[in-house]
């Protein structure tokens, strides 16, 4: 009971940010390293680049700062003077940045071939991921104790899905670092749970980057799906994912 209701709160959460982070489109060029960035999910101004990563199909390494967090927190304050989130490091150019405008606007120009959408609705975008933090009622804003993995675990997910969030959310609180794999729809007939998909489009062959991936690796389409290259675990269901985090990392 007390999961679906944290699903229906999630869903709400999207809902305020009108599903953004929902639909990629490839981008013009993919980085040959992956991006790296300290972000919280609870952070407004953090969802806002996440939803553009979901929208240009970028992976990306995310590296969790909750409150209270020490396992990246310190790093951003080393490498960029302060201690402020998002922040972006490109180790394709060496460019690093503060200000979720600046890193939407860069990754848009670097990477999507293509203007970033217009800074009008800005104020919109901030307060309405605002809400969207607040209806999560504290998720993914504060560190929990855990034990730090030796390899980065690896999520295929988008940012509005509800049931990615609370993984993601979890991670975040445990400051677990993780390969951010894209995994947002690449058509309207992808809209929906996988269930309505494979009823009313059951011959489309599935297509996008990462979902062409997931189908070989993990034999369906359904996000979350994390692999943990520490175990070899790789499971769906964010139930259990979230059971296993808690039971492998958590103090
Ligand atoms: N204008 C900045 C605002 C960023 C910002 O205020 N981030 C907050 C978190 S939402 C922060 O870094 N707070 C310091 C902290 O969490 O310790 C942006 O758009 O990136």
């Amino acid at each position: 009971m007390r999961d679906r209701l944290d699903v229906l709160n999630s869903t709400l959460a999207s809902s305020l940010r009108v599903w953004r982070g929902t639909m990629a489109r490839a981008p013009a060029v993919q980085p040959a390293k992956a991006l790296r960035l300290y972000e919280f999910e609870a952070c407004p101004y953090c969802r806002l680049v996440r939803e553009a990563l979901t929208e240009l199909d970028l992976d990306a390494l995310i590296y969790p700062t909750p409150h209270g967090g020490t396992r990246f927190r310190p790093k951003v304050v080393e490498l960029g003077g302060k201690r402020q989130f998002p922040f972006l490091v490109d180790p394709n150019t060496g460019e690093s940045m503060y200000e979720s405008a600046d890193i939407i606007e860069y990754l848009y120009r670097r990477y999507g071939g293509r203007a970033a959408p217009a800074r009008l609705l800005r104020p919109v975008d901030v307060s309405t991921s605002m809400l969207a933090a607040a209806a999560r009622l504290g998720a993914g804003a504060r560190a929990r104790p855990s034990k730090a993995p030796r390899k980065p675990l690896e999520l295929f997910s988008f940012e509005s899905s509800p049931y990615s969030r609370r993984v993601r959310e979890l991670l975040c609180e445990l400051e677990l670092p993780y390969l951010l794999r894209s995994t947002g729809k690449s058509g309207w007939q992808d809209l929906g749970p996988p269930i309505v998909r494979a009823t009313l489009f059951p011959n489309r062959p599935v297509q996008g980057r990462t979902r062409t991936e997931l189908l070989a690796r993990a034999g369906k389409v359904q996000v979350p799906y994390l692999v943990d290259p520490n175990t070899g675990e790789g499971m769906f269901e964010s139930q259990a994912i979230r059971a296993y985090l808690l039971s492998t990392y958590a103090r």
